[in-house]
This record gives structure tokens, C-alpha cells and sequence, in this order.
């Protein structure tokens, strides 16, 4: 890792003015060969740009499914009720900005789903979120029971569910050893992948019943797990093998902690549960989506280059990555940018098409972004589930 922090910017590395395209010359740069990389994460916005309009099935439902229309206003108005988004680690970051966004939009009720209850009531007072627009719930993502408690708790609230977002993650770069859940799988893995697809699993039945116009289950990617970019392919570089250390447990005792049956390496199991998050959403979508007219997406928001997220890497990285970001790859965003694109993919009316792994272009506009080989494989995709459900006990 401090190889990685101290190598931020190589000599072989060039960049055009207008961030639209950076030059490398012809030599591997950790051993990787850019130039076959660039065209898909360069080149995709200008071609892929397209605002989705909804689709028969959303329609079909705006129509068919009135409850969500409160007609009991004094004036005998109808209004939309408003809609309820629960967003997982929105004490921070880009969950925190996010929150923020959608509470500020007026018709949104969040739900902050948090492990550190009092951060995430003052992080909420902190960025200004008014009284009555949220409300803070326990979940730690690390314990199965955990998620199990937050959903019962959850229902109990009686609130309708009309969006999810699965947005917390830790990433832990510079740990030597393998740390644990309470149910022992790889804390990274553990958290960002288990503990979602568990939370995802058993509230999908509550977005079913929602009668809100719009239903969402949203699972935060990334960039770094898909390697048809240059993120992608910085070292140690995602990959699942064939699942083996997942099928036996994560735990480190009997078998590895790491989902390819390899020796442990936090920032490979980070990127690793960012595949896992896109290939959930892919699986979902494949299992539910015409079933349920959910909608099922992921996203890339753009480097958020001073977040929590990089709160246990070395000191010199944490200095140099914003202005690298920033300046050289022109991949940086603010939290508050971020949290507009993620409040868009909760939110906005014409991101309605399922399946998609959004991004956004130098001017802020959305497109469909396309995943790695990878992160896009079937058959990965349902042996993933099938060994996700046994590993979090629903099979
Ligand atoms: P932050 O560290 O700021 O936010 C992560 C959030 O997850 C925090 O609220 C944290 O809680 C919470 N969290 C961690 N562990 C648990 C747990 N066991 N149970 C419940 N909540 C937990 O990072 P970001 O905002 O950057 O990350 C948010 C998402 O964005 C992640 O999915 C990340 O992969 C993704 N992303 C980030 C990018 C970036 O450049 N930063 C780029 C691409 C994707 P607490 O406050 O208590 O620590
Ligand atoms: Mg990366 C060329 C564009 C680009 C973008 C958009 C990112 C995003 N990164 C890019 C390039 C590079 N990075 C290059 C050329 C290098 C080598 C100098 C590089 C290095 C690097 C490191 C060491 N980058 C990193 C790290 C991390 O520790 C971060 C990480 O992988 O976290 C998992 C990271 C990131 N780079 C990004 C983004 C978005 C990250 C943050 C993490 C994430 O996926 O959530």
C-alpha cells in the first residue's frame, strides 16, 4: 500500500487540459497495459449518454396503483405521500450527502440506517437536515442479527419501504490480517456484501408491498471493481475466481478469508465486494425486476476523494489522493456532487430503467455505464447468490 500511496504520480502518466482524456505512454504502469483501458472509461460518456423515459411496467403501475395518493387534504387535493428512502452509513460521506440532498427535496422521508446512533444525529443537525425530513436507526451491517433487528425495527416503524440504498462500506488497505464480523466472514466482504445482500433479501418483500410510484434497490459500485477502466486495473486488482474462499465461509480458520481462496489483501477484498455489490444488483434485477417493477441499479458517483472511506489508509495517501483526483485524473467530485448524482438515482423519475449501472459525465450527466467482464457475469452472478444465501442463512 505504501508502494501504491508513494507511486500516486508516475512519470509515464500525461493528461490533456480538459480532463477528457489522459495519455499514458505505451509502457505498463504496475505491470498494466492503460491504453486498452482508456477508450471504455474516456470514451463511453459521450457515446452512452442517455436519460432513460420509464418503462411500460413503471407506467403500467403509476396508472394501476392509486393508494399512495392521499385524497383526504382539506382542499380535497390529491398529493403524492411522500416517498421513504432507508440509506445504509449515511452518517457520512456519501450517504450523509445524499440524506442530505433528498431531505432537502422536500418529499422524502430518510430513514439514516447507522451503526453510531449519536454520529449520525449529529451529522444530520451538522449539515442542516430539518426536524421531521429523517429519522436515525440502528444497523450494524457487520452482525447478521443486526440486519435482522434493523428490519424488524423497521417494520415496526410503519412506515412504507419505497427505496433502499445499500451505500456503507469500509475499506481497510493497510490491515496485515484479516479482521471479522461478528458471524466471522472478512470484515470488507463481510459488511459491504453479506450484510447488504441479507438486508436487501428480506426488505424486498417490503418494497413489494410499497405503493409508491417508484421503488428502488440501490447497491453502491464502484469504479476500482471494474477492471475495463485504469481504476480498475491499479493493483491488487479485483477478482471472485470460482468463489472458493466465499463457499467456505471467509473465515480464515479452515479456509481463506478472501473470496478467490487467496492470501488476504484488504484493498483486493474491498474491490472485490464492490463486484459483489454490481453483480447482486445484476441478480436482482434478473430474479425481480418483471416480477416486481422494481427497479434495480448501481452506481459509480465519481471519486470522492476525501471521505471516511479512506480513513484507514497511510497519511501520505490521504494528502496526495485528493489533489491527484482532483488535478490529474479529473475523476474528482465533492460530497455534495455525489450526493446530488445519488439522490438522482433515488429520486428522479426518468432513471426509471432497471439494471443499470449508472455513471456521469464532466458536465454531471448521467449515462449507462458499462461493467467489467467481471462484474457482469451470469453465471458469477447466481453462484454469488446461491453461496450469499447459505453464507447469511436463507438457504
Ligand atoms: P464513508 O466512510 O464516508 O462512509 C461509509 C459509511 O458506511 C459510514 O457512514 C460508516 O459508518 C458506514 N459503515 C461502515 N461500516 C458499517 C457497518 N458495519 N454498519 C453500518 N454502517 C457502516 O465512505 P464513502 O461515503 O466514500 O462511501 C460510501 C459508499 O460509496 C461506499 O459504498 C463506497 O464503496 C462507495 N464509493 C466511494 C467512493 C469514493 O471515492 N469515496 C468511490 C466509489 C464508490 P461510520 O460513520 O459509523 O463509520
Ligand atoms: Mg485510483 C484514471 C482515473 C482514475 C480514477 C477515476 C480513479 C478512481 N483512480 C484512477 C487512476 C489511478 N488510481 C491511477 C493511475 C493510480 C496509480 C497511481 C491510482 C491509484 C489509486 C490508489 C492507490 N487509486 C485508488 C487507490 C486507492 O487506495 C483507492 C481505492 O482503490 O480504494 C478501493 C483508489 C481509487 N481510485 C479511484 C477511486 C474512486 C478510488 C476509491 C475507491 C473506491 O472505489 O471506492
Amino acid at each position: 500500500m505504501a508502494l501504491q500511496a508513494a507511486s500516486l504520480v508516475p512519470s509515464s502518466v500525461s493528461f490533456h487540459k480538459e480532463g477528457k482524456c489522459i495519455g499514458f505512454k505505451e509502457t505498463s504502469f504496475f505491470g498494466v497495459s492503460f491504453s486498452d483501458h482508456l477508450k471504455a472509461e474516456f470514451h463511453a460518456p459521450s457515446l452512452r449518454i442517455k436519460q432513460e423515459s420509464r418503462n411500460g411496467m413503471i407506467k403500467a403501475q403509476a396508472v394501476t396503483e392509486s393508494p399512495s395518493i392521499n385524497q383526504a387534504t382539506p382542499e380535497g387535493k390529491k398529493t403524492l405521500r411522500k416517498g421513504n428512502v432507508v440509506i445504509t452509513g449515511a452518517s457520512s460521506g456519501l450517504g450523509l450527502a445524499t440524506a442530505k440532498a433528498l431531505s432537502m427535496m422536500g418529499n422524502w422521508n430518510v430513514t439514516m440506517a447507522c451503526r453510531d446512533f449519536l454520529k449520525a444525529e449529529k451529522a444530520a443537525k451538522r449539515v442542516g437536515m430539518a426536524k421531521g425530513t429523517y429519522s436515525v436507526m440502528h444497523l450494524d451491517l457487520a452482525s447478521l442479527e443486526s440486519v435482522r433487528q434493523f428490519v424488524d425495527n423497521f417494520r415496526r416503524s410503519g412506515k412504507p419501504l419505497d427505496v433502499l440504498v445499500c451505500n456503507a462500506a469500509v475499506y481497510l488497505p493497510t490491515d496485515k490480517d484479516p479482521t471479522f464480523t461478528a458471524d466471522g466472514f472478512e470484515l470488507s466482504v463481510g459488511t459491504n456484501h453479506l450484510g447488504h445482500f441479507l438486508l436487501s433479501r428480506l426488505l424486498l418483500d417490503d418494497l413489494k408491498q410499497s405503493d409508491y410510484p417508484l421503488k428502488r434497490l440501490i447497491i453502491v459500485g464502484s469504479i476500482t471493481g471494474n477492471s475495463n477502466t485504469v481504476a480498475g486495473n491499479v493493483p491488487p486488482k479485483a477478482n471472485l475466481g470460482d468463489l472458493r474462499g466465499l463457499a467456505g465461509g471467509l473465515n480464515g480458520v479452515n479456509t481463506s478469508s478472501m473470496i478467490d481462496g487467496g492470501e488476504f489483501d484488504g484493498a483486493k477484498a474491498y474491490k472485490d465486494s464492490k463486484v459483489c455489490n454490481m453483480l447482486s444488483m445484476l441478480e436482482f434485477h434478473k430474479r425481480f425486476h418483471e416480477e416486481t417493477g422494481i427497479t434495480f441499479s448501481s452506481l459509480y458517483p465519481g471519486c470522492i476523494a476525501e471521505t471516511g472511506l479512506f480513513r484507514n489508509h497511510v497519511a501520505l495517501f490521504r494528502t496526495l489522493f485528493p489533489p491527484f483526483q482532483k488535478y490529474i485524473t479529473k475523476g474528482y467530485v465533492s460530497e455534495e456532487e455525489a450526493g446530488k448524482r445519488l439522490a438522482q438515482v433515488v429520486s428522479d423519475p426518468s432513471l426509471t430503467k432497471s439494471g443499470v449501472y449508472w455513471s456521469w459525465n464532466n458536465n454531471s450527466k448521467s449515462f449507462e455505464n458499462e461493467l467489467s467482464k467481471e462484474a457482469s457475469d451470469e453465471e458469477k452472478a447466481k453462484k454469488l447468490w446461491e453461496v450469499s444465501e447459505k453464507l447469511v442463512g436463507l438457504a
